[in-house]
């Protein structure tokens, strides 16, 4: 049986479940899919072991103990569905449907039961509840792409192989989505030359030619000052300039502004290596950067993107093959989204809730959240200002109901958990955000206990709630069709037949792919140095450089001087397989990797247990000595879950503050102390 990867990870592998008596058996990777090309990846290797883990929840639960304590008694879908609806009934009543906030996070990006095209959102639309602002992620860096290029979906990643210099940019590609490696290797066979621009020395920079590692948060400057290197050579391409471009002459002189000297006194690298990067740039066509989430999670993390989204601007990049900038592609895909959610439900508009912001949501919110969805989501674990989400979940007047596979730091917080089934249980759609390929997932095996998916949990509830609106009722696969039937030329011939039976198909594009051929979809049609939008929205019309607020504090930045990134684990997906034993016996307990000179200020020793702390909260994690980090920079990983590993995890140091553009979290933009925990 086909299906499709639902986790949150730019390479949405295709897969093939084998199933023996009724039992699914196998699950591997698809050798005949372009991106996946038959392998899974470590995580998911273990997706079926997972799925028949002993702690799975298989039943719908009701709280017993206080919030937070994770007791819980059984109860059949009729006593939960029914205590839903009354307490849905009554705060509606009291409060206005604006009291209710379907939270939904990123545990499936699947169109029909997650992220992508909010499951459930007709029926919350229907009771009037608030909108959803899914900012956790990327959202910085797509917006900011946005005021440059249009669209935050630029290269195929596939066409890296056509490349003669990538530049990965703030992502371990070995790591949060290894399948791209395939084709960075095929351009390194064909002379291509990989340079990593990472803080840390992760396990894709160490296989890279060559490797810079910038102070954190310091990408624009670079990126300013690379340009002012080609600038100075006169390396640009006046022709694309003329006829793709606008604001050539405004941002020239905003790169005059970054000289190397300058560059390199911000981003703390050597002002040679900055010309030789700058100059290897300007020699090199076509050159391709793969920038990720990484680097837009910090205050500047929306003029980072825009800034590297110009480099290929100048040098003309985006008009070749193998050459542009590639972030993520799933804006490529013209499904009818619209269609799915059907906003038009929605009898007035609602107001917005950050995703990011949830203490403050849940603390500070006038008039107050009283009911909480949580769908696919551990904010718990994954948000910033865990103590304060704490606090916020704590509430005894708000109601929260949780869908959920596992007993998750947030589960513990519910009055009702919903048990959800995983990918192989249910149907689903979805696009890539690391490929091309509209993707099929058949369930092929009945769910476990009394599993249900999303969509279905949403149509019983609709049912008990006695809504009549007829579209709260269409099935998966009506569902699927309205989606992938836009009618757009690049999805024609792409019928829910022949993706089911297929279990994947390209977008109608070119291969190699110009995305930006027939120009840009800005309100100009060109690239936007100078962007009318973000002059708009009340931002520099220019990208510039927006230092890391952590270090612009400089009270705060002597109190806690280490800037602290916490980026993506090797063995678990943020935090799904957070308890699965093996992973975390592979992942091995959470660390701390500071430079041998921080390390000796402090008196710590490899191994040492230190708590990673600041005023927000603190974390428990063995100490690594290693030079994979700079002096003043502190690494460690997402992912760990609170409850098995002392009681917080890293987003206990992390603030609840947005990012310059889009309003994105700021993880890797946090200052914290680190020492040996008192003596108990
Ligand atoms: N194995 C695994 N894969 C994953 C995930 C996972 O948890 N585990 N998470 C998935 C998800 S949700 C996402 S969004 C993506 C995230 O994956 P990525 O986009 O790769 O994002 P991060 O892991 O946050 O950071 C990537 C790299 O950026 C570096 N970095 C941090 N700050 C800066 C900076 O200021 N400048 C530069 N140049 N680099 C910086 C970090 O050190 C890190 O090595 O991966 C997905 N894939
Ligand atoms: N410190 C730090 N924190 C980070 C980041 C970072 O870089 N540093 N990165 C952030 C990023 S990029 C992201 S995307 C967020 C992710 O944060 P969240 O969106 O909260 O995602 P997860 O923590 O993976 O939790 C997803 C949950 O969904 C459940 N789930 C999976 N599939 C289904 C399903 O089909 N139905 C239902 N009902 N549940 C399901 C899983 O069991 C899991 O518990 O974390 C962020 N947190
Ligand atoms: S997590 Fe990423 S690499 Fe692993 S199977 Fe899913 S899509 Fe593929
Ligand atoms: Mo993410």
């Amino acid at each position: 049986m086909l299906g499709a990867c639902p986790l949150d990870c730019p390479d949405t592998c295709s897969w093939v479940v084998t199933v023996s008596d009724r039992q699914a058996v196998g699950m591997r990777g698809n050798p005949d899919h372009p991106f996946t090309r038959g392998a899974l990846c470590v995580k998911v290797n273990r997706y079926l072991e997972q799925a028949a883990a002993p702690d799975r929840i298989l039943y719908p639960l009701r709280r017993v103990g206080p919030k937070g304590a994770g007791r819980f008694e059984r109860i059949t879908w009729d006593e939960a569905l029914d205590e839903i609806s009354m307490r849905l009934s009554d705060i509606r009543e009291e409060h206005g449907g604006e009291a209710i906030w379907p939270y939904w996070g990123t545990g499936t990006l699947g169109y029909v039961q997650g992220l992508e095209g909010y499951a459930g959102r007709r029926l919350f639309n229907v009771l009037g509840a608030s909108q959803h602002d899914a900012t956790i992620c990327s959202v910085a860096g797509s917006t900011g792409l946005k005021y440059t290029m249009g669209t935050s979906a630029g290269m195929d990643p596939e066409d890296l192989a056509l490349s003669k210099l990538i530049i990965l940019w703030g992502t371990n590609t070995l790591t949060s989505g290894h399948h791209l490696w395939k084709f960075v290797q095929e351009a390194r066979a064909a002379g291509a030359h990989l340079v990593a621009i990472d803080p840390v020395r992760t396990r894709t920079a160490q296989q890279a030619d060559e490797h810079l590692a910038p102070i954190p948060g310091t990408d624009a400057a670079l990126a300013l000052g690379l340009l002012n290197v080609i600038v100075g050579m006169g390396a640009e391409d006046h022709g694309f300039l003329d006829r793709h471009t606008l604001g050539w002459p405004e941002l020239k002189e905003r790169i005059a502004q970054f000289p190397p000297d300058r560059v390199a006194a911000i981003t703390g690298l050597l002002a040679e290596d900055v010309i030789a990067l700058g100059e290897r740039i300007a020699r090199t066509r076509p050159t391709a950067i793969r920038a990720t989430m990484g680097l837009q999670r910090h205050a500047g993390g929306g003029n980072a993107l825009r800034a590297l989204a110009c480099v290929p601007g100048v040098t003309g990049d985006w008009a070749r093959p193998g050459g542009g900038l590639s972030y993520s592609t799933g804006g490529h895909f013209p499904v009818d989204r619209a269609a799915l959610v059907r906003d038009d439900l929605l009898a007035r508009p609602t107001r917005t809730l950050s995703m990011t912001r949830l203490g403050e949501g849940l603390l500070e919110q006038d008039p107050p959240v009283k009911a909480l969805f949580v769908i696919a989501a551990n904010p718990v674990a994954s948000n910033p200002h865990q103590n304060k989400v704490r606090r916020g979940l704590a509430r005894a007047d708000l109601f929260t109901v949780v869908l959920e596979q596992f007993p998750t730091d947030t589960v513990d917080y519910a009055d009702i958990v919903l048990p959800a089934t995983m990918q192989h249980e249910h149907l689903d759609v979805h696009n890539g955000y690391g490929h091309l390929y509209l993707m099929w997932n058949e369930p092929a095996v009945a769910p476990p206990g009394e599993c249900l998916p999303t969509s279905e949990t949403f149509r019983r509830l609709a049912r008990h709630m006695g809504l009549t609106e007829p579209s709260l009722y269409d099935s998966d696969e009506e569902l699927a069709r309205q989606l992938i039937e836009s009618g757009h030329p690049w999805l024609a011939g792409v019928t829910l037949a022949r993706l089911r039976k297929e279990g994947f198909a390209r977008l109608n594009v070119p291969k190699p792919f110009l995305p930006f051929a027939e120009g840009f979809p800005t309100p100009s049609g060109k690239l936007e140095f100078l962007s009318s939008a973000a002059t708009r929205e009340g931002h520099d019309p220019l990208p510039d450089y927006v230092p890391p607020a952590e270090v612009s504090d400089t009270v705060r930045a002597a109190r806690y001087p280490l800037t602290l990134v916490s980026a993506a684990p090797h063995h678990f997906l943020n935090t799904v397989f957070g308890n699965n034993p093996e992973l975390r016996r592979r992942a091995g307990e959470p660390r701390i990797t500071l430079h041998p000179s921080d390390a000796a200020t402090r008196g710590l020793a490899a191994g040492d247990r230190a708590r990673v702390g600041n005023e927000r909260g603190s974390f428990e994690a063995a100490v690594e000595v290693s030079d994979r980090v700079r002096p003043g920079v502190a690494a460690t990983t997402k992912g760990h879950w609170a409850k098995l590993t002392g009681g917080s995890n890293v987003n206990a140091t992390v603030d609840e503050r947005d990012s310059d553009i889009g309003g994105g979290a700021v993880y890797h933009d946090t200052r914290v102390e680190v020492e040996a925990p008192p003596i108990r």
